[in-house]
């Protein structure tokens, strides 16, 4: 069967058209988006995707999460069903290809689907799962699918309490309801998706498809560096207690030791909150978002020891105190060799050239992967740019990426 549809391709005219469509929202002038999980921009491109969804007369489903999905059904209604997706959710002033890419290529492959009349022996879904970004939690609608979600998560998420209830219920969600979404994995076929590299590998190796072999993992951390406000013009230098001191020291020391020690991980400190914030304090406390990321559990043990003692003996130089709070991990997850295999078939099929890559993004998938067979395609970032209004994927590599998907779930689809 999946060899008699392998000249299928999707129609690369009508999903750039929704794709178009979809970069609007939340578009912001230098062509990237803005659209943080649950902000009016990305509530108002969940309700775009709805009416496109049902527009083209798919059904509709949502779920406890928040998760939104169009289903194309197959003849027998107790079968699994194979989820191709990704996420409509964007970091602040990202790129409008990172997610939103995966969601327009799944529809799209449901679309090219039906329109051939081909039965699969699956349910398709293509999906766009909740907060993959982690504005908010992260990886939250994958996670509640995958029944992973604990209180924990929703009570200390990585973007706050606050703001996690202020969203959920503009989404009309909750605690309850997150904590409802979780599927049997019987019900689940696989689960695959197109994403952008955001990396450079692909466009330096001239490679037309990433085949991933591996997400990394993320843990997160608060660190508050505790000192003491005072005057900034009449304390001396030798009497301040200044937290911004032990904050920047920990961000300087902690790239150094991860690439002296550590060179399959990556750490970052995005952000530093200065309290109380103003030019002519001394700042009493610097609260910094430290993420760090390994392919390697053992790795993590150590890497995480290291950091946070690290943190300590920088607060300690410069007489701070040091407050941490954990805020989650995702674990790094291995992609399924059979879906592997199946995206290789595919782009052999297509006469792509692939080369299999590890992911240093991390991605929805590594919710899943335990529950049923993942797998992911990347296409090549012009300069590996993401994260970034200067994230750009070249039109034709995204319709090889939709193909690749299209051919790999009917592969998989076929059972
Ligand atoms: O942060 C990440 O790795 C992904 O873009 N959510
Ligand atoms: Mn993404
Ligand atoms: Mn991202």
């Amino acid at each position: 069967m999946t060899q008699a549809f392998s000249s299928l391709r999707i129609n690369a005219d009508r999903m750039l058209d929704s794709f178009n469509q979809l970069a609007l929202i939340g578009g912001t002038a230098d062509s990237g988006v803005d659209r943080p999980s649950f902000s009016e921009a990305h509530l108002a491109a969940r309700a775009w995707l709805r009416r496109h969804i049902e527009a083209n007369g798919f059904e509709f489903r949502t779920d406890g999460a928040g998760n939104h999905s169009a289903i194309l059904s197959c003849d027998d209604s107790s079968a699994p069903t194979l989820i191709l997706g990704s996420h409509l959710d964007s970091v602040p002033n990202g790129g409008r290809f990172d997610g939103a890419l995966g969601v327009m290529a799944a529809l799209e492959v449901l679309k090219t689907v039906r329109e051939n009349g081909i039965k699969l022996k699956v349910q398709l879904e293509a999906m766009d799962f909740t907060d993959e970004e982690g504005t908010l939690v992260g990886l939250l609608g994958s996670a509640a699918l995958a029944g992973h979600l604990s209180k924990e998560n929703l009570e200390k998420p990585r973007g706050g309490r606050e703001r996690l209830l202020e969203g959920m219920a503009r989404a009309g969600l909750s605690d309850v309801s997150m904590l409802s979404a979780a599927r049997k994995r019987e019900t689940l076929a696989g689960y695959l998706e197109l994403h952008i590299e955001q990396g450079k590998r692909l466009e330096r190796s001239g490679t037309d498809i990433g085949i991933v072999t591996a997400i990394v993992g993320i843990w997160s951390y608060k660190l508050s560096f505790i000192g003491k406000a005072d005057h900034a013009g009449s304390t001396t230098m030798e009497d301040r207690r200044d937290a911004s001191l032990g904050a920047s020291a920990f961000a300087l020391a902690a790239r150094e030791m991860v690439m002296r020690d550590f060179p399959n991980s990556v750490v970052n400190v995005g952000k530093m909150d200065f309290v109380p914030g103003a030019f002519n304090i001394v700042p009493a406390q610097v609260d910094a978002a430290l993420e760090f990321r390994s392919p390697d559990d053992e790795e993590f043990k150590r890497l995480d020891k290291a950091l946070l003692e690290l943190a300590r003996s920088e607060a300690a130089r410069f007489g701070l105190e040091l407050q941490t709070e954990f805020l989650g991990k995702h674990l790094p997850s291995l992609m399924d060799a059979d879906v592997r295999g199946a995206f290789v078939d595919s782009c052999d099929v297509l006469g792509l050239s692939h080369m299999p890559l590890p992911s240093g993004a991390g991605h929805d998938g590594q919710s899943l992967a335990d529950l049923c067979p993942v797998g992911m395609i990347f296409v090549p970032s012009v300069d590996g740019a993401s994260h970034s209004p200067r994230e750009f994927t070249k039109w034709e590599d995204c319709v090889n990426g939709a193909n690749v998907l299209l051919q790999a779930a009917l592969r998989l689809g076929n059972g």
